[in-house]
């Protein structure tokens, strides 16, 4: 592997001396490593990512929209008289002056700055870095509030369409290729009975009640950079998929990965619920940023944004768990199956609790004093 981070780093035009790699603790699609080289007798460092070309099919799509919105965020800090320090991505481009690489293998890379004294969470008691997430995404938002949605690539088409994902789910269970249906039937039926509810908000995008915005569409804590000691946030990161959404979806997402008491993947389930006092934190941050632009419809459903979310986001485990886990990387065998069980448990809870978040969404609204 040594040799190939070499050869890649040249591609990229850095010629220093590699001190060492490693690999980072990452999602469930990409492969993330910490390069760290030494340049004209100075030690820098580096991320350098596979992306997974079996999920982004069109990875030169990808890297124009990830530079277009990072060029856009960069002119708007700058023309606010705002430092750009830390707050955005800085990638590297190839020799042939492209910001991917593609290898003889038809492995696509990429290579960008780590951005210093940064630090990621997945799992958090800290209220502060909860407010913080939220306030990041909700920056992340107002920074492209005046970017054409038109010009983004649909990197990956319908992906928060919740009637084709009950459509996909609909498709594994009848080819059944592993004969593992037979098995979670309860989790099946489950599933089919939060259809309607899952796929509400999509049908009210359809009938304009709810319109589209440029979104992250993968808003778990972990994509958002903090400062190592205040635990301010930086920046947002892994925008692999950010396109035309649902702001409300990538509320969801947040409260999903962020206002939850457990991984997304803990098998305990008695310990998975949904943290009111977590979902408050980042709800703080992330309306103090956005509330004056939101719309009646868009306020009304950050709630049902996280129940579609979390039911979306394990019915895709749980689909992915029938096709034989084809699309998620796993670490043994039914972690699919305990990752679609974890938001099933999170989802019932948030359903539970639905008019608990209204009412905190409606109070961070009356406040005035905001965080
Ligand atoms: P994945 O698609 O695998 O989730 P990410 O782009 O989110 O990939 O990167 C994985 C992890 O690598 C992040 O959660 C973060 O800890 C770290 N990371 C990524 N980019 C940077 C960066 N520019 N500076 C510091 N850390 C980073
Ligand atoms: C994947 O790459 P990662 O782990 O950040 C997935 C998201 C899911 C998430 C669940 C392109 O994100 O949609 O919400 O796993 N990304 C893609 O943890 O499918
Ligand atoms: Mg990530």
């Amino acid at each position: 592997m040594q040799e190939t981070i070499l050869k890649l780093c040249k591609n990229f035009n850095l010629n220093g001396k590699l001190i060492k790699y490693n690999t980072f603790p990452s999602g469930h699609i990409n492969t993330t490593y910490l390069v760290n080289l030494e340049i004209n007798g100075e030690n820098q460092e580096f991320v350098l990512q596979q992306i997974n070309n079996t999920v982004f099919k069109k990875p030169d799509e990808v890297m124009l929209n990830i530079s277009n919105v990072t060029n856009h965020i960069k002119n708007k800090l700058l023309s606010n008289n705002k430092s750009i320090e830390r707050k955005v991505l800085d990638f590297l481009k190839t020799l042939d002056n492209k910001y991917y690489y593609k290898d003889e293998d038809g492995k696509f890379w990429r290579m960008y700055k780590f951005v210093n004294n940064s630090t990621t969470f997945d799992l958090t008691d800290n209220l502060k870095v909860i407010t913080e997430t939220g306030k990041a995404f909700g920056e992340f938002q107002c920074l492209l509030d005046d970017f054409p949605i038109s010009n983004l690539n649909i990197i990956i088409p319908h992906f928060h369409n919740t009637v084709n994902r009950y459509k996909i789910f609909k498709s594994a269970l009848k080819n059944d290729v592993k004969n593992r249906a037979k098995d979670v039937i309860n989790e099946i039926s489950e599933y089919l009975n939060l259809e309607n509810l899952a796929t509400k908000m999509y049908k009210m995008q359809k009938e304009n009640k709810l319109h589209l915005r440029v979104t992250h569409n993968d808003t778990k804590c972990n994509n958002v950079l903090f400062d190592n000691q205040t635990f301010n946030h930086l920046c947002v990161i892994d925008l692999d998929t950010v396109m035309p959404g649902l702001i409300g979806f990538d509320f969801g997402d947040a409260i999903r990965f962020v206002a939850n008491t457990s991984l997304e993947d803990e098998t305990n389930l008695s310990k998975v619920k949904l943290d009111l006092v977590k979902f408050e934190a980042f709800t703080e941050g992330f309306l103090n940023e956005v509330k004056h632009c939101l719309t009646f419809n868009e306020k009304n459903t950050l709630s049902l944004g996280a129940i579609t979310i979390t039911i979306e986001c394990g019915l895709r485990f749980l689909t992915d768990y029938l096709n034989g886990d084809v699309y998620f990387k796993t670490s043994y065998p039914e972690h699919n199956l305990d990752r679609a069980r974890c938001q099933l448990t999170l989802a019932i809870d948030m359903i539970n609790n639905y008019e608990k978040m209204q009412e905190i969404v409606n109070n961070c609204f009356k406040n005035k004093i905001f965080v």
